[in-house]
């Protein structure tokens, strides 16, 4: 039997984008059909749904929600803030409060608004000041309900997926840009936290927990070879590592959020940057199973990471940590074998300070449309009917007693 302290965070994360619907303002909507992608659309009309969504949430003992502020909501023009839309994230957090779950918001996590995108995105140094801008309307605004804050969602994903192997909007490929943007979002963090700070110290409110929620891959040399070993080390410290390191130095990260889902087999056939930093190695040696994007399930991976994070001495919570599966059964067994290596390094000294599973929802997953089901709860996309799944209930009991048999 394994036990969790009595004060851990428990839930489920989301984010904007993928489950409110009717993004209208938001760079991803005016990309999806350009790209010839499935469209988000209604995705799961959580905008309109959110107290039945947490509902179901506490329902399943959840004390944790961990979601995004929506950009082009809050500014869908250069400058021009929307009451509304602030007055609506408010009335989200308070719906959080009033169902006892602790609010975790993300300010960013990969979509922009249009206005934004257009005028040199996150490539252009005056972004820092733009972000910043809007991180003041929001924490402004939610500051009274909100204790946790994660300024950017998946900085290395976001920065290498849409600005070098140009497979998310805007579809760059250049190195350039995408070390400008790099720097730029580490910049952003960084003025974003120290506001973060000023802002509660000037209202007089407990101090904030900022941070970031860093996707953190296992990456593991396919065999003993020094340059599979050198390869995996260096796309180790590039993915996982780098930009955690830097904030850290900055001292700008009050925690660290991790988003972990699988293992990187690396193999280098040819030393080209695609072998490097991106290739799965497919060979049939140290087979895993799979959830059903082909991902390698790897939960012994989750305390790898977290015993790399070790160093910085800083609070870790899992941000995310999740499978797309048809089979609920390989969702329960994923949840219960990774929260096994979450203790394992609890027990080596890693302060886990709560777990947070990805999705409540099944939801929008970018460029894979609406296929993939990693939901806590199964979402009919037609009627927007909830079903909670068994995997779900049976998370439920480990949130209540902290207790897993
Ligand atoms: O859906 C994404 C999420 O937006 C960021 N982390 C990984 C999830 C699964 O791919």
């Amino acid at each position: 039997m394994i036990r969790f302290p009595e004060n851990f965070y428990w839930g489920a994360a989301t984010s904007s984008y993928q489950v409110e619907g009717g993004c209208a303002n938001a760079d991803w909507r005016a990309w999806e059909p350009k790209a010839g992608k499935q469209q988000s659309g209604a995705a799961c009309r959580h905008y309109e749904l959110y107290e039945q969504d947490f509902d179901l949430a506490r329902g399943l003992n959840h004390n944790a929600h961990r979601l995004s502020i929506e950009w082009s909501r809050v500014e869908p023009r250069e400058g021009e803030f929307s009451q509304k839309e602030l007055q609506h994230y408010i009335d989200v957090v308070k719906a959080l409060r009033s169902r006892g779950m602790e609010p975790m918001v993300t300010l960013h996590h990969f979509v922009n608004p249009v206005w934004f995108s257009e005028s040199g995105t996150w490539g252009k140094p005056s972004c820092v000041k733009r972000f910043v801008r809007y991180c003041e309307a929001v924490v402004e605004a939610l500051s009274p309900h909100v204790r946790f804050w994660f300024t950017i969602n998946e900085p290395t994903v976001y920065f290498s997926h849409s600005f070098f192997w140009g497979l998310w909007p805007p579809q760059e490929k250049s190195f350039a840009r995408m070390r400008a943007v790099h720097d730029n979002m580490n910049q952003a963090h960084i003025e974003a936290y120290r506001l973060i700070h000023q802002i509660y110290k000037n209202a007089n409110l407990p101090k904030p927990s900022v941070g970031i929620a860093q996707h953190m891959q296992a990456v593991v040399a396919c065999d003993r070879s020094f340059r599979n070993r050198l390869a995996a080390w260096l796309r180790d410290y590039w993915y996982n590592l780098e930009v955690l390191d830097y904030l850290a130095r900055h001292k700008t990260l009050d925690f660290i959020g991790i988003n972990y889902y699988q293992r990187h087999l690396v193999h280098v056939r040819r030393w080209d940057i695609g072998d490097l930093f991106q290739q799965v190695c497919q060979d049939n040696h140290h087979p895993l199973p799979k959830n059903s994007l082909g991902w390698g399930i790897y939960p012994e991976g989750l305390e790898q990471v977290l015993l790399s994070v070790k160093k910085y001495h800083l609070p870790v919570l899992i941000s995310e940590n999740g499978i797309c599966t048809d089979d609920d059964n390989q969702r329960w067994e994923f949840i219960q074998s990774h929260l096994r290596h979450v203790h394992q390094a609890m027990e080596q000294g890693v302060n886990v300070i709560g777990y947070l599973y990805w999705s409540l929802l099944d939801n929008f997953e970018w460029t894979e449309g609406f296929t993939p089901r990693f939901g806590l709860i199964d979402v009919d996309f037609a009627s927007q009917a909830r079903r909670v799944r068994g995997s779900a209930e049976k998370f439920a009991g480990i949130c209540r007693t902290g207790v897993l048999a």
